[in-house]
């Protein structure tokens, strides 16, 4: 992979409009879920927010029928020399890819598919400008990890396999890349053999979702609604964009899985 600049400078990103189904969206537990209003204002802030910090966004209609379908960082992986369609890990989403597949064709010249049985989703994957870890969870299993792995290293990339603690929907749902040495995580990762060598900061207890954070180019998107953490990486000097995620929260969703997010020439 032709790495020349840091794997969070972005100038492309694609969002998905939330449907008025995201009401039924997936969650782990029996909470209520939020309301299409809500998600749609917050979704609305993100997408300046990521246009704020340079980046230009393709917006997509909603899809009706899949209520998750606004988490397009699940259904595939985007780098600057190309893109992998992946195979979500739970039903309702699995087709997913088929609906973003035809908008990746037509901005990568390289469009690899996740070989089947595997599944993965976005949501396990991180960045790093070593390598690029994929955490195993009840939605990417191992032989999906394993042909991701060799799926990167054909677009030039190295990846490692991580482990997602138990009951955690994604790896990134606990633990985000905030500068190229540092790692932000929950307690559960902070000694997660995947982040050897990297800065580890902690999210206080009790402030666990703030683990979720999108670094966007010079800035930190950071959920608005943990001050200990927002004090935190303002002391560490990272210049914070807090935005809210009270409702897309409510299906276990945080500020990544709303964009996949490259840096290229095509737009
Ligand atoms: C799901 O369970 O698939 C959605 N309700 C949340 C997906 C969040 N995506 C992500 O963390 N990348």
């Amino acid at each position: 992979m032709s790495q020349t600049r840091s794997v969070y400078e972005f100038n492309s990103a694609i969002v998905r409009e939330p449907s008025t189904s995201v009401v039924n969206g997936l969650r782990a537990d029996g909470r209520d879920g939020p309301t299409y209003e809500g998600v749609k204002a917050e979704h609305e802030i993100y997408i300046s927010a990521l246009r704020n910090a340079g980046v230009a966004v393709t917006v997509l209609p909603p899809l009706e029928a899949f209520p998750d379908s606004i988490f397009v960082e699940d259904p595939a992986l985007v780098f600057t020399d190309g893109a992998i369609l992946l195979r979500p890990g739970t039903p309702s989403r699995v087709n997913e890819t088929a609906e973003i597949a035809p908008i990746l064709r037509e901005r990568f010249e390289t469009v690899l598919e996740l070989p089947a049985p595997g599944q993965a989703d976005g949501g396990d994957i991180m960045y790093t400008p070593k390598w690029v870890l994929i955490g195993l969870s009840a939605r990417t299993d191992r032989i999906g990890a394993e042909a991701l792995i060799r799926c990167i290293e054909r677009l030039g990339g190295k990846a490692q396999v991580a482990e997602t603690p138990k009951g955690i929907l994604h790896f990134k749902t606990a633990s985000s890349l905030l500068d190229d040495e540092t790692v932000i995580s929950t307690a559960a990762l902070a000694g997660a053999a995947a982040f050897e060598g990297f800065r580890r900061i902690v999210v206080p207890n009790g402030e666990e979702p703030a683990a979720n954070v999108l670094r966007v180019n010079d800035v930190v998107f950071a959920s608005a609604h943990y001050p200990r953490t927002l004090e935190i990486l303002d002391t560490e000097g990272y210049k914070v964009v807090p935005l809210k995620t009270v409702e897309i929260e409510k299906i276990d969703a945080g500020l990544s899985c709303m964009s996949l997010r490259w840096y290229g020439n095509n737009k």
